[in-house]
């Protein structure tokens, strides 16, 4: 075929030839992939290392438009991941730009220090250096200094930069944006981690993310690739449940090898170490346009891009402060349709809207100015009605706080008990030799290549699978007569007690289907998750801290489930559901308290009986906000 070379046109046409063949590739670096695409009709490549102030080389590849004579925006993408060439030696991460391509833009991908082809050490999140060290490196300078050579060595570009990325990269571009390089004129940082100790990949609220932390510290620290721990069986839950105390795994399996895994064995409570990296000891005044995104049903990072928004919008006198998110998993926005998750439909393509109406025309905007902001401060996709909405604030400024209390037959409602005190409780037996499973059994280890695994929607996973298990409390309301609308803020407070002296507590908040669903037939009484959390107990007074919690006494837990933005359609029902175990994401707390949970023994680990007290004196509930 012979390639009409008219700019623009002639890669709006060939985008527009290959739309078809757009694949998703969900996971630690989920983006849209394009199929048998053949770049190198589109783009000339550089291949070049970068060297940082201290000398360190930095593996970079720079996609140029082959037929534009204008100068030209740069995209900056930097990432531990890899850049994933094809067989012409193209990244693949050209198709993640579809919608941005047909603008013109010079694309620049970048190995981070320690990972794939650059040189020097990967340190996991790697700290912001001692500023009065004059050699002292970190992301933010790794960055800078790029963005320096680049302005400088890349023909036909016109001085302004572009930085963006997912997760890791999205953490990265935070990290490139503290310190922005006075050519970096757009961030967006998407599904950004803001603290692994209180709500990202690593734990929440002080409780382990088991699975999670051991296959991402294997997969990233063996070697400078993508390693893939070799599990001996494919249900996952059963490895991790006959791994035992955490010990273990050092023990066992990874000798010590892993700094990550030694930081978690090392590092149990909320300390500097974990501040270090922490977006709340970091951020200060945005000083660069930055569009944050974020999924609803983000299975890594959704805690981050919400706390990395609300930060930067405390001190955005300058309107530089943005946020998008809509219902998608850890980066699915990245690539794909988006039309659904798992079983739950959307009614349209809200990835690709998102890419084509809002990302797309944010960085033309800011690094090329054309046309409009797509976004005037929040938009954000509304689950349940199926529809995007614009907010001048998020959570909105007129949303209505209302409770929802847990009542006697597992009834939830608006009215609050009217009497009683430490009689009237719900209780269960929670036993980490039995823990509940967080997903459906089996489970799959986290990021499989030869198989579409369950990680990437356990989050929309129909909850019926555990509401019968006796370790598992539920309440729900009556059929609801009208739309409930919640928009903004979710807050569980428990009135708890436990036979043990620690112990976890997950809230689930979920929208239960008809019965006999009209929107589709396979979702009747589906029970959807719209928020959840878990909080270990230890840290009930302090973070820093931990704290045994006294046997038997109620004790008052207020848990963050975050903010949804959801309609509960009138004829469903609300449902929350309350348990002590999720594994192996999170990891068995012995429920008997010990200095540090990474150094349990066998016999630390006991059954306790727990209590959760629905009464005038002790009123366990659910706060939501509400719109009209
Ligand atoms: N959730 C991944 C991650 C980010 C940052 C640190 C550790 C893990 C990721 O998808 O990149």
């Amino acid at each position: 075929m012979r390639l009409v070379r008219s700019g623009v046109t002639s890669r709006v046409l060939m985008l527009a030839a290959f739309a078809a063949l757009v694949v998703v590739r969900t996971g630690y670096a989920q983006e849209g992939e394009e199929k048998g695409k053949d770049w190198s009709l589109l783009f000339d490549k550089t291949d070049v290392m970068i060297v940082s102030r201290d000398g360190v080389k930095l593996h970079t590849e720079i996609y140029a438009p082959k037929d534009t004579k204008d100068a030209l925006p740069i995209v900056l993408e930097r990432t531990p991941y890899g850049l994933n060439d094809d067989e012409k030696g193209f990244s693949r991460k050209l198709g993640r730009y579809a919608e941005m391509i047909p603008d013109d833009y010079i694309f620049v991908f970048q190995d981070i220090r320690g990972r794939y082809g650059s040189e020097g050490k990967f340190v996991m999140n790697r700290p912001v250096r001692d500023a009065k060290d004059a050699k002292a490196v970190d992301e933010g300078t790794d960055t800078y200094d790029a963005i320096d050579w680049l302005v400088k060595n890349v023909p036909r570009n016109n001085g302004r930069v572009g930085l963006l990325g997912i997760s890791y990269g999205g953490w990265l571009t935070v990290m490139g944006m503290l310190e922005p390089h006075p050519a970096l004129k757009a961030v967006s940082e998407q599904a950004s981690p803001a603290d692994m100790f209180l709500g990202d990949d690593f734990h929440h609220n002080g409780a382990f993310r088991l699975s999670y932390g051991f296959e991402y510290s294997t997969m990233m620290e063996t070697d400078k690739t993508n390693f893939k721990f070799q599990f001996d069986r494919f249900d996952t839950y059963d490895w991790y449940l006959r791994l035992g105390p955490l010990s273990n795994a050092n023990a066992k399996y990874i000798h010590g090898t892993l700094p990550t895994w030694n930081d978690f064995v090392a590092h149990p409570n909320y300390d500097a170490f974990w501040k270090a990296q922490a977006m709340p000891y970091l951020l200060k005044k945005p000083t660069v346009p930055n569009l944050n995104v974020a999924g609803w049903w983000d299975q890594e990072d959704f805690y981050g891009p919400m706390k990395i928004y609300e930060l930067l919008e405390k001190n955005d006198s300058e309107h530089l402060n943005y946020l998008a998110a809509g219902p998608w998993n850890h980066g699915g926005w990245g690539g794909g349709r988006g039309d659904s998750l798992g079983a739950i439909p959307f009614g349209s393509d809200t990835a690709l809207y998102f890419r084509q109406k809002i990302e797309a025309p944010w960085f033309a905007f800011w690094l090329k100015d054309k046309g409009k902001l797509p976004v005037k401060e929040a938009v954000l996709f509304q689950t349940g009605s199926d529809k995007w909405v614009q907010f001048d604030s998020w959570p909105p400024r007129e949303a209505k706080k209302r409770d929802l209390y847990f009542r006697d037959d597992g009834r939830l409602s608006f009215e609050a008990p009217v009497s009683g005190g430490g009689e009237a409780f719900d209780s269960y037996v929670s036993d980490p030799a039995h823990p509940v499973p967080y997903r459906h059994r089996p489970i799959d280890m986290t990021y499989p290549e030869d198989h579409p695994g369950g990680w990437y929607t356990w989050l929309v996973q129909d909850q019926r699978f555990v509401d019968h298990r006796p370790d598992v409390l539920s309440w729900q309301t009556e059929e609801l007569k009208d739309d409930v609308t919640l928009a903004g803020d979710v807050t569980a407070r428990l009135f708890a007690s436990t036979t043990g002296s620690d112990s976890d507590w997950v809230v689930k908040l979920i929208d239960v289907y008809p019965e006999k669903s009209e929107q589709k037939w396979q979702l009747s009484g589906y029970e959807l998750m719209i928020a959840n959390e878990v909080f270990r107990g230890r840290f009930h007074n302090s973070f820093e801290r931990p704290e045994p919690l006294t046997p038997g006494a109620v004790t008052p837990f207020t848990i963050d489930l975050h903010t949804a933005n959801h309609v509960f359609k009138k004829g469903h029902r609300i449902m929350v559901q309350v348990q002590s175990t999720w594994f192996p994401i999170i990891d068995r707390n012995p429920q008997k308290f010990v200095p540090n949970i990474f150094e349990a023994r066998e016999t630390d680990f006991v059954k306790a009986t727990q209590r959760i007290y629905r009464s005038k004196r002790y009123p366990s509930s659910v706060e939501i906000s509400i719109v009209q």
